[in-house]
């Protein structure tokens, strides 16, 4: 038994020590290896076999004018990070905002958008942070929304996996409010025409691609190619079809 445990320690390790693929690499072999969520719309979904959304469609527009094909890899957003390390795939795209904790673990290229987290209840329900005191809420886990939910004393989290669960809890009456993305919030309170209401803005949040810690060669590249995109009209394109508006940071 502890040999077993031994071994699959040292596995562990090796994997965590094994190099990423350089940009070099990446670009000998012709296909770039994408991670993502895949449920978290309008930003990366999974529908059927089909991936797309603002991420998902930026990505590859970054990876068209690198000259490369794309592999797309989905994973539960909270074990994203960690097949990073792991070498499973080159970078991902998954709305992650940058934290002081994450930056720890990964390298996160330059923003591709700027958001923050936001209150949404039903009509009559909490509104601020200051409303949401004795209150159930629903967050999803993993997120900034959870470790801000967390901060404000007397409020209740409710985790779920997904955020469109978390959703879902809230049209249930199991939570009070639910806290997102305030893009997501907008979507969400216009497809439930007249059930819901947007409250405040709790956190602004900057949101980044990540590399594995290191990888300097492809981070470079990946800002090059995102600053190029936000001056040739691929960005504005894009941004333009799911929001209405560029959601870049200003
Ligand atoms: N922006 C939030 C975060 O950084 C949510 C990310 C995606 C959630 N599906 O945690």
């Amino acid at each position: 038994m502890k040999k077993t445990l031994l071994t699959l320690t040292a596995l562990l390790t090796l994997a965590g020590t094994a190099q990423a693929r350089t940009w070099d690499e990446i670009k000998k072999s012709g296909t770039i290896k994408i991670a993502t969520e895949g449920a978290f719309p309008p930003f990366n979904v999974l529908n059927g076999k089909t991936l797309g959304g603002f991420e998902v469609d930026l990505a590859n527009a970054l990876a068209k004018q690198m000259g490369l094909k794309v592999s797309w890899v989905t994973a539960p957003f909270d074990g994203l990070l960690i097949g990073l390390q792991q070498n499973r795939y080159d970078f991902v795209i998954a709305s992650h905002g940058i934290t002081p904790e994450r930056a720890k673990a990964v390298d996160f290229s330059s923003p591709h958008y700027c958001t923050g987290g936001t209150v949404v209840s039903k009509v009559g329900g909490p509104k601020t942070a200051a409303d949401l005191k004795g209150k159930k809420v629903a967050v999803q886990v993993g997120t900034t929304y959870l470790e801000n939910v967390q901060k404000l004393p007397g409020v209740k989290a409710v985790v779920f996996p997904k955020d469109t669960d978390a959703q879902t809890a809230l049209m249930m009456g199991r939570a009070d409010a639910w806290v997102g993305d305030k893009f997501t919030g907008i979507d969400l309170v216009k497809a439930q025409k007249g059930k819901l209401q947007q409250g405040d803005m709790l956190y602004a949040e900057r949101i980044a691609m990540a590399v594995k810690k290191g990888n300097s060669s492809l981070l470079k590249e990946l800002n090059a190619e995102l600053a190029k995109a936000q001056s040739n009209g691929n960005y504005a394109r894009i941004s333009n079809a799911y929001f209405g508006q560029d959601i870049r940071c200003k």
